[in-house]
């Protein structure tokens, strides 16, 4: 699939106008939101990868075979994140989701490596109040051996019971390709 960067968003007069499918994608600071697009839609340096947690206020909108977007959210709950960074990240965020637009499903990344993180949680809970259904990627599987992989099925399973794995919770590594073809295969069905 074919995808490019088309707009960067800072506030919301600048929202593309809606019609378009989309798909947005959230998770923690450092999850690895970036590297999973890029290496999705195997484009090297197409959303940046960043060390520093915390630093994209923006919504990047890409643009998926030039007619559905996906939409990177900016990463939610660091550690450090201030009462007013959250409060103007909800502000970004509600004011996306409440104009009118053609949003399919939520992609949340979290890191496989940690038990559910309390803003993972929250974020879910965030999405699936106003009726959003989603994907749960499990993320940075590669730093996994099997044991913390079966700990990881147990404790995602038992903190986000709505997902099914390998149908809606996927391993996932940018670094050796686990789960790209069955995350491809599921946003080809949401994106119709
Ligand atoms: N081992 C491993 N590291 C990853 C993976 N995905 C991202 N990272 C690393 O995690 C850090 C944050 O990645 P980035 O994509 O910028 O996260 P973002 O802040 O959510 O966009 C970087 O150091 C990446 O190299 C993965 O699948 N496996
Ligand atoms: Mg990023």
């Amino acid at each position: 699939m074919k995808i490019e960067l088309f707009k960067t968003v800072f506030t919301l007069k600048d929202l593309p106008p809606p019609g378009k499918q989309e798909l947005v994608l959230c998770g923690r600071s450092n999850v690895g939101k970036s590297s999973f697009i890029n290496s999705l839609f195997r484009v090297k340096g197409l959303a940046k990868v960043s060390a520093t947690p915390g630093k994209t206020r923006s919504l990047n909108f890409y643009s998926l075979e030039g007619k559905d977007y996906i939409v990177d959210l900016p990463g939610y709950g660091y550690a450090k994140a201030s009462a007013e960074e959250r409060a103007s990240w909800n502000k970004l965020i509600l004011g996306y989701l409440g104009a009118g637009r053609d949003i399919r499903a939520v992609i949340m990344i979290v890191d496989s490596r940690l038990e559910p993180q309390k803003s993972d949680l929250e974020l879910f809970d965030f999405f699936s109040e106003r009726g959003y259904s989603s994907i749960l990627i499990l993320n940075k599987s590669d730093k996994l051996n099997q044991k913390s992989r079966a700990g990881a099925v147990k404790n995602f399973a038992s903190a986000f019971p709505v997902f099914k794995q390998n149908e809606s919770m996927f391993f996932y590594s940018s670094v050796n390709g686990e789960g790209r073809d069955s995350v491809l295969k599921a946003i080809k069905i949401i994106l119709k």
